[in-house]
């Protein structure tokens, strides 16, 4: 398991103005930041960051709803780093999220969940290089 992930924390959360209380929590649970920016992304972005979901009933709606507003991207650095950070945001319904996980504390329902983490190393890779260049992920 590889030491570094990626997350995303969502137009909804950033709207709110929890970001950096959200940045502040994972740091709190021993993750590093190594790479940090706020973005807005394209709708072409966003097609490609879900492009495991095209084709299902929510792809659109989750379209629109990641191109609303801005995000924050960031590359995360942890002991099994994947596993730790699926852990600490809790599960895709923010209703079903456990207790203290951001999912619970700052999401809404199921598509405005606050946050994005990786589920593998390899979509990690893949998903901050729609972010971020080589150069800007501090190692
Ligand atoms: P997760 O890995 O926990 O983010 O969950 P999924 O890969 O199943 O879903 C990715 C994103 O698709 C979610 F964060 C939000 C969106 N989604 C919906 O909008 N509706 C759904 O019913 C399921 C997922």
């Amino acid at each position: 398991m590889g030491n570094l992930t990626f997350t995303m924390i969502k137009p909804d959360a950033v709207r709110a103005e929890k970001h950096a209380e959200i940045l502040a929590h994972l740091v709190r649970n021993g993750f590093k930041i190594v790479a940090l920016k706020m973005t807005c992304m394209s709708r072409n972005d966003a097609k490609r960051f879900y492009a495991v979901h095209r084709g299902k009933p929510f792809f659109e709606p989750l379209l629109d709803f990641m191109t609303s507003g801005p995000v924050v991207a960031a590359v995360l650095e942890h002991e099994d780093a994947v596993a730790a950070l699926r852990k600490v945001i809790g599960a895709t319904d923010p209703a079903e999220a456990a207790e203290g996980t951001v999912r619970k504390l700052y999401g809404t329902n199921k598509t405005q969940n606050a946050i994005h983490a990786s589920d593998s190393d390899e979509n990690a890779r893949y998903e901050w290089s729609i972010h971020f260049t080589e150069k800007e992920i501090m190692l």
